[in-house]
């Protein structure tokens, strides 16, 4: 236990400008894109760090929204008595920086200040977007056990995913001694490690590194004095292997990356799943997120199957299937809601509102009446009318106009979006 003597502080890097998840990040920073019906993407590394003893976090972000910081601050407001916090570092114009962060390790330099205010033996280093459970405590102990100046957490991938990743080989002590950021598919013969049985059965014949870091706190300061690099993966990391000793500590757990629309839908319908590989319902891992008060669910006369209905919804759809539903959601009579994610909305409508909409013919706040959504993704605060027909899929090609973009088949329907009677997609 002589890591939780440490002190450590993270660094979670929470999105450049988010155009892999863009529509979601079109208005809010991509630390701030709900997930799971009722958490924010921010909340998973966090909820990591806490559940690891970690307290002091950082999120570096490129711009700052109202949302993070109405939920950062709303959520993580530690005791007085604690010296835990979780602050928000946004991209800022300084007269030395009159740029925004160049890529991930220029984040981590334009913040060196703020971390150096705080005293610190290890800065852990983690991207704001993926999907895992994982106690960095066992990390940090590998890390101080092995006398490594850089600890990097690996894991095996195939063939197909491993030209997305870093990929990296180790010695018999399992120091890392090379290390190619995404290579081309023709490299990937020389980069096979040597993985466990149940790895190879899998056909995960690569280590990746999971942008998962550790740091020891001298040569971070060291690594960080030079405005040359500005990336982990393509310059940090490659130019440290044979000169420091870089650790890699090997993880078999689920571990999924998020950045992207399709990966992103994936995750969530995932949470569906009979047994999900992302376990939300663990008494020693749980994930936090901001409590709202909110009054149970209310169902009329729904058929729900295999799908997460989160707080304060009002549902009288004929069908759920494979969906996940956020807070405060409204769905109206006869619809059929399948392979969605419906992000719920932020308020609900008042009787004065919900008459002077409807004597305007402005479709309410939520999801109408005899609607059918397939495969989609509805951000917050739709108003979506009545008899509105939905069906993403391979079909549709990838398009972007102001109420909807379509990815990879994916329909997604922007944040307050208004979608009238009647309208196909
Ligand atoms: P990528 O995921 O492609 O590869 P990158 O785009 O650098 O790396 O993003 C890493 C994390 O930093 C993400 O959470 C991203 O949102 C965030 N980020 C990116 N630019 C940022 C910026 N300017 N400011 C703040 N945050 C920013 C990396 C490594 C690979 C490794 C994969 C694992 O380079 O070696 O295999 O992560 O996913
Ligand atoms: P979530 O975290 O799920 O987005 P919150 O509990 O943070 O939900 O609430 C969302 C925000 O919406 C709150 O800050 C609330 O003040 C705000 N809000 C409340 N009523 C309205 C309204 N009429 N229009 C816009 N925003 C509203």
């Amino acid at each position: 236990m002589k890591a939780k003597r440490k002190k450590v502080i993270a660094i979670i890097l929470g999105g450049g400008q988010g155009s892999r998840l863009y529509p979601l990040t079109a208005r809010r920073s991509k630390p701030a894109v709900p997930i799971g019906g009722k958490y924010r993407l921010v909340d998973i590394p966090i909820s990591n760090c806490m559940n690891s003893d970690i307290y002091k976090m950082f999120v570096l972000t490129q711009f700052n929204s109202a949302s993070l910081n109405a939920h950062i601050k709303n959520t993580y407001n530690f005791s007085i008595f604690s010296q835990s916090f979780v602050d928000i570092l946004a991209a800022e114009q300084t007269p030395d920086n009159p740029t925004w962060f160049q890529g991930t390790a220029d984040a981590v330099r334009q913040c060196m200040p703020h971390f150096l205010n705080h005293e610190f033996d290890y800065a852990l280093i983690l991207s704001g977007d993926q999907l895992y459970q994982m106690d960095f405590n066992a990390m940090l102990e590998a890390h101080i056990d092995a006398e490594a100046d850089i600890t990097i957490a690996t894991l095996p991938v195939n063939d197909k995913d491993a030209p997305e990743f870093g990929i990296l080989k180790t010695n018999s002590e399992s120091c890392i001694d090379c290390f190619i950021e995404k290579p081309a598919k023709e490299l990937l013969p020389d980069w096979k490690s040597e993985v466990s049985d149940e790895m190879k059965s899998q056909g995960k014949h690569y280590l990746a590194s999971m942008g998962i870091y550790i740091f020891n706190r001298k040569l971070l300061i060291e690594l960080m004095s030079n405005p040359e690099t500005k990336d982990f993966g393509k310059e940090i990391i490659p130019q440290a292997v044979g000169n420091k000793k870089l650790l890699s500590y090997q993880y078999e757990g689920y571990w999924t990356d998020i950045g992207n629309i399709d990966s992103f839908f994936e995750a969530n319908i995932g949470l569906t799943d009979d047994i999900p590989k992302f376990n939300l319902f663990d008494n020693d891992n749980k994930i936090y997120t901001r409590p709202r008060l909110l009054s149970p669910s209310k169902f009329h006369k729904t058929m729900v199957e295999r799908s997460l209905i989160s707080e304060g919804c009002i549902i009288h759809a004929k069908a759920i299937t494979k969906s996940v539903i956020g807070n405060r959601s409204r769905i109206g009579e006869d619809t059929v809601i399948q392979h969605c994610y419906v992000m719920g909305n932020d308020f609900y409508q008042n009787i004065d509102d919900i008459n002077e909409d409807n004597k305007n013919g402005i479709p309410l706040i939520g999801i109408g009446e005899r609607c059918f959504i397939d495969n989609a993704i509805v951000d917050k605060n739709c108003r979506i009318g009545n008899d509105v027909y939905v069906k993403g899929g391979k079909h549709l090609p990838d398009t972007s106009n102001e109420l909807y973009c379509v990815k990879e088949g994916i329909v997604v329907i922007r944040k307050g979006a208004i979608i009238p009677n009647n309208f196909i997609i």
